[in-house]
């Protein structure tokens, strides 16, 4: 049976809750390992630069999943984003949980200037917008601790492209928001991250249609 390993975050930001582990946690708990024919391990990282690298390569070793998708929130944003690209630079605007913010120093001393996520993002981005819930390609995960847990990701399994891995932003939940502002109702964002498993487990190439643009 394929194995699958999916992150969520803990709170931070001076939130009571993260959307992302909200998420993670509700689709772990409703998770048919036969009807989906795949099992789901979860966790939950830190926001920690230092922490949350090591909770996930310790989950690589234990899990030793065929596709792995991370998921962190996105305040800010309205649609679901899987993630194209991880870039080599930490550049943090806020302190992380244990109170780091380093500024212009690489997530791997030494490694390349990017990974490319090696889900089949738009097979994926499809897949949600098929649920209902609004889903788009996204060039930039920052320069945080989701970008260098996504960097770490794809650095640790640069040798075994037979892994699909990458990074999924997910909006904020609607009481993490002020009225009006952009959220997504948690069970939405449940059948968004079953719809990215589902397609990151059956797709067998990335769909060819453009998702480019132009600024
Ligand atoms: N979002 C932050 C870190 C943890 C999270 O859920 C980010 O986008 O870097």
């Amino acid at each position: 049976m394929t194995r699958v390993l999916l992150t969520g975050f803990g709170a931070f930001e001076g939130q009571s809750v993260n959307a992302s582990w909200r998420a993670v946690h509700g689709l772990a708990e409703s998770w048919d390992a036969v009807a989906e024919g795949a099992e789901l391990h979860v966790r939950e990282l830190p926001v920690s630069f230092r922490r949350a690298p090591t909770v996930l390569e310790a989950a690589l070793v234990d899990v030793r999943p065929d596709v792995v998708v991370c998921v962190g929130e996105a305040g800010g944003r309205g649609a679901v984003g899987l993630e194209r690209v991880a870039v080599n630079l930490v550049d943090a605007r806020i302190a992380d949980v244990d109170g780091a913010a380093p500024v212009d120093v690489p997530v791997v001393p030494g490694a390349p200037a990017a990974h490319w996520a090696t889900l089949p993002v738009k097979d994926c981005v499809a897949a949600v917008r098929a649920v209902g819930v609004p889903a788009e390609v996204s060039l930039s995960a920052g320069t945080y601790v989701c970008n260098a847990t996504f960097f770490t990701l794809m650095h640790a399994l640069r040798s075994d492209p037979s892994i699909r891995a990458g990074f999924v932003h997910v909006p904020r939940t609607p009481e993490q928001v002020p009225p009006g502002g952009p959220g997504l109702e948690t069970r939405l964002t449940v059948d968004a991250l079953r719809a990215v498993l589902r397609a990151a487990t059956t797709a067998v190439q990335d769909l060819r249609v453009s998702a480019g643009t132009l600024s």
